[in-house]
């Protein structure tokens, strides 16, 4: 298996502490504790010595973080986005999280499309759906990745899904399921994630 190489790691607290957008941004985004940060250690092949931030404490990315990427002749950055959606999180921190995404989408930048994580075992819950509709309205393509697929018996895991994919989500890809693990399925993200960006080129 073949690791992304990656640079330049930048650190966003607020809206105007983004780098220019120079390259194509796939935007990891899901409730808080699914996985982003951890799937992106994976992507990165970062598995024992972490880039991004991991914590089984939910809330554990604040900032908006950019990793610069090489894969092949194509560069682009990979952005974890914090979290929504965990106990204890007040109306202030949902407000946060609203006004960092917002701005993230309002400045110039060239996204190319949002992976949007969900626990294989939940499925969609609050935040996702409304992450979901808000999407929709300005056309922002997207990926589901399913995170924690590991924690779901083999037996269960087929009907799972089909009833997630019956249930009605959009995808431009049938959605993966990933496990944590530097494995098959991350293998075939890492195949995947060029393509996409091929196909939906950037758009502000
Ligand atoms: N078993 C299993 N554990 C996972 C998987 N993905 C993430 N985890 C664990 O879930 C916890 C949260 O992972 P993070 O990557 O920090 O989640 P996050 O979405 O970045 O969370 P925030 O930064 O709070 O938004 C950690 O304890 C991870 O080790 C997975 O696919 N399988
Ligand atoms: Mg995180």
């Amino acid at each position: 298996m073949t690791c992304w190489q990656h640079d330049a790691v930048r650190t966003a607290w607020s809206v105007g502490q983004f780098p220019d957008a120079e390259l194509p941004e796939v935007v990891f985004a899901g409730r808080s504790n699914v996985g982003k940060s951890t799937l992106i250690n994976v992507l990165l092949g970062r598995t024992r010595k972490k880039v991004a931030y991991v914590s089984s404490k939910p809330g554990k990315t604040r900032s908006v973080n950019f990793y610069r990427v090489f894969a092949g002749e194509k560069n682009f950055c990979l952005v974890d986005m914090p979290g929504y959606g965990y106990a204890g999180a007040g109306p202030g921190e949902k407000k946060n999280w609203w006004r960092l995404i917002r701005g993230f989408f309002s400045t110039d930048r060239s996204v190319s499309f949002i992976i949007h994580l969900v626990d294989f075992r939940h499925g969609f819950l609050d935040g996702d759906r409304e992450l979901t509709d808000w999407l929709d309205g300005m056309d922002m393509p997207r990926l589901v990745v399913f995170t924690k697929g590991d924690k779901v018996p083999r037996g269960r895991a087929k009907a799972r899904y089909e009833k997630y994919v019956r249930s009605g989500l959009t995808s431009v890809l049938p959605p993966f399921v990933t496990n944590g693990k530097n494995d098959e399925a991350a293998e075939r993200l890492r195949q995947a994630i060029p393509l996409i960006i091929r196909e939906f080129r950037a758009i502000s």
